[in-house]
């Protein structure tokens, strides 16, 4: 592990009385191909509360300067609660833990020096590494990485999902797969309708993934409403219940992964109503000009053109609901660093 300007001991295993993290195995892991930055560095060396943060959102899901803005106020929120954030992506085929402000304005704005930003799933993240790339990794991408770290709660927006015609186009998200393969928290508000929630809920529970709903109802959330008109199968009422059920899953003797459904702040339902009818819209105009066909780009696609038929209401409440992810995650974060002690 290279920490910026310092060089780590080799062999060094450093490790909570509970060995939360282990800075010895992402050496061997990883090598030289890691960048950490001092902030993660010193909370990853004295067992500090961690957050893993996506980039995607920043290189594909949200415009500039929104993107970079967002990207900012989630890591103060997370470090207001007692809680330090790790923002990863990958720069020229390195991947950074922590970004400096330099660096996060280089993946968010399109006319930086970084051109071809590639949005990285677990698919992508050896070939991005091999050609030297720069890009954002998505939840599935982000969890590969961070959970090598033994970084145990993640937070994003939506995750990935089953998108609608998927019985032809068997497009699922690979977020799906991941989250039964990878054992941490994800904090997310739901999976946004544009995709079929239904048979995404139904692959993660032949993936072994406990989703719970976060709050007083079991509604599994559909980003931008409270509910999808799916039940979650679990719900947890609070911060330290969620972080009792974190603290199980990954104590298992084969370590479990857990999906919390936080529903969005009940002041934005109303105009998230409106939104969805935009979301019915973008969808059928994805399949009339065949954009469903067209693998990853589909996501991103679907995101710019809700946001474009909403005047940018939809993303005034991406923001909202995934700042409220932040500081769920984090209240979450600290109570399983207790839980640990
Ligand atoms: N949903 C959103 N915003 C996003 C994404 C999903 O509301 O930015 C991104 C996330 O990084 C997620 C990825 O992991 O899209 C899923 O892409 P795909 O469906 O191609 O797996
Ligand atoms: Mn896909």
């Amino acid at each position: 592990i290279t920490r910026r300007g310092l060089n780590l001991k080799v062999g060094h295993t450093l490790r909570s009385r509970r060995g939360i993290y282990d800075l010895a195995r992402g050496k061997q892991l990883w090598g030289n191909r890691l960048v950490i930055s001092e902030e993660v560095h010193e909370a990853l060396s004295t067992s500090k509360p961690i957050i893993a943060l996506e980039s995607t959102i920043i290189t594909h899901g949200m415009p500039y300067p929104t993107n970079s803005k967002t990207a900012n106020s989630l890591e103060n929120i997370i470090r207001s609660k007692g809680v330090i954030p790790a923002t990863i992506a990958l720069i020229n085929g390195r991947i950074h833990i922590g970004l400096t402000d330099s660096e996060l304005m280089q993946l968010s704005d399109s006319n930086s020096n970084l051109k071809d930003l590639v949005k990285i799933s677990r698919r992508d993240l050896g070939p991005s590494i091999a050609l030297k790339r720069s890009g954002g990794t998505t939840v599935a991408g982000t969890m590969y990485i961070a959970e090598s770290l033994g970084i145990k709660i993640f937070v994003t927006g939506g995750i990935g999902g089953v998108h609608r015609g998927a019985e032809n186009s068997m497009d699922i998200s690979a977020d799906l797969l991941e989250l039964g393969r990878t054992p941490m928290a994800v904090f997310c508000a739901g999976a946004k309708s544009i995709l079929d929630i239904p048979r995404t809920l139904e692959v993660l529970e032949t993936q072994g993934v406990c989703v719970a709903s976060y709050g007083n109802k079991q509604d599994f959330p559909a980003f931008y409403t409270p509910s999808s008109g799916c039940q979650s199968p679990w719900r947890v009422g609070d911060a330290e219940a969620a972080a009792r059920l974190i603290y199980t899953q990954l104590t298992l003797p084969n370590k479990l992964a857990t999906l919390f459904g936080v529903p969005i702040p009940s002041q934005h339902a109303e105009a998230g109503e409106e939104v969805q009818k935009s979301v019915e819209q973008a969808v059928r105009e994805s399949v009339e000009q065949g954009i469903d066909k067209k693998g990853k780009e589909v996501t991103p696609w679907l995101l710019k053109r809700v946001g474009e038929l909403t005047g940018g209401k939809s993303l005034g409440l991406n923001v909202n609901l995934i700042e409220n992810n932040a500081r769920i995650g984090a209240e979450v974060a600290i109570n399983l660093s207790e839980i640990y002690k």
